[in-house]
């Protein structure tokens, strides 16, 4: 049989599942799944969820469609995991620690320099999931798949050599960590979702972030921000999720594609968020802004914000996040 001949190619059965569905079904009308996302079209999540949206519509051969909304267009980020929790959509994209409000496991991937590399983000991602996976479904959802944005620095529109040059300064936020780390450092955290950031930016709103070199380069933060220190204190991630009545309602052929669309989607997210890292820090540069390491003070003051933030996700995240955090450190 055809199916058999597929069954070496990289996702195995998963992928054998996707073009057996494929070939046999036909074009039927079928649901259409709206997914909100909370970044630009051209952010590789978006063009990543995207391709997810492709992979699933045509390896049910048309029973499920999704269409992609990036930008925050449907729902803003703050408002998608509660719509899929509700229904209102049925599979969405989310930052995984802007539900840390709710749950302080959220933000396991956003203590500073604890897992600093792609490497080491994919190895806390994988002692993360099971019980990410579990807190999930007892909110009504269930876990798709999940990609790191690259490693977050600090962009300011001056140059700063310390956290003591820092007191002040309005600094967007985009997590509870983020807040924070602001908070411990002296400046005023201001929430802003990235969509909204380049109009902050440039009313002054806000004058500083954390964030990735995509971040930076997809806003154009140049026209109003000078310097990126490269810092590399966490790599978060994006989570698609979708509304678990909704999944329990799918076919297990259904379910094999959209496993399968996963894993293709979470491998080449990763990817994508490994080239675009140099790739945005260049285009920051050309953007005519200095990028490069911070200096030896900012690092070790950064340092020391960063001991203190560890030790109250733990407080706060009790023995599941303990057990998290042993478990990724084993793994190193
Ligand atoms: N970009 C997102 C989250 C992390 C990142 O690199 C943002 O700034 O909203």
């Amino acid at each position: 049989m055809r199916k058999t001949s597929f069954k070496t190619a990289l996702f195995g059965t998963a992928v054998t599942a996707v073009l057996s569905v494929a070939a046999f079904s036909g074009a039927s009308a079928g649901e259409k799944w709206d997914m909100p996302m909370a970044y630009s079209a051209s952010n590789f999540h978006s063009v990543t969820g995207a391709e997810f949206a492709r992979c699933v519509t045509t390896g049910t051969g048309g029973e499920i469609e999704i269409e992609t909304h990036p930008s925050g267009s449907l729902f803003k980020g703050a408002d998608i995991k509660r719509a899929v929790q509700t229904g209102q959509a049925p599979i969405g994209e989310r930052l995984l620690s802007g539900n840390q409000n709710e749950n302080a496991i959220f933000g396991f991937d956003s203590i500073p320099f604890l897992a600093t590399s792609f490497e080491d983000s994919e190895k806390l991602w994988k002692a993360a999931k099971p019980t990410l996976t579990k807190i999930l479904d007892e909110q009504n959802l269930h876990l798709l798949y999940a990609v790191p944005w690259p490693p977050q620095g600090f962009y300011f529109n001056r140059e700063i050599n310390s956290v003591a040059e820092m007191e002040g300064i309005k600094f967007r936020a985009y997590n509870t960590a983020t807040a924070r780390l602001a908070e411990l450092a002296k400046m005023r955290p201001v929430s802003i979702e990235a969509a909204e950031l380049s109009q902050a930016l440039s009313t002054g709103v806000a004058e500083s972030m954390i964030s990735s070199g995509a971040t930076g380069y997809d806003r154009k933060v140049w026209d109003s921000l000078t310097h990126f220190y490269e810092v590399d204190a966490w790599l978060p991630r994006n989570y698609v999720m979708v509304n678990k009545d909704v999944w329990e309602g799918t076919t297990d052929a259904q379910k094999n594609v959209i496993n399968a669309c996963s894993d293709l989607a979470e491998y080449a997210g990763n990817w994508r968020a490994i080239e675009y890292t140099n790739f945005t820090l260049n285009g920051l540069r050309e953007g005519g802004m200095s990028v490069g390491p911070a200096g030896d003070q900012l690092t070790s003051d950064l340092k020391k914000i960063g001991e203190t933030m560890t030790a109250e996700w733990l407080e706060k995240a009790g023995d599941e996040g303990k057990a998290i955090v042993e478990a990724f450190r084993a793994s190193q």
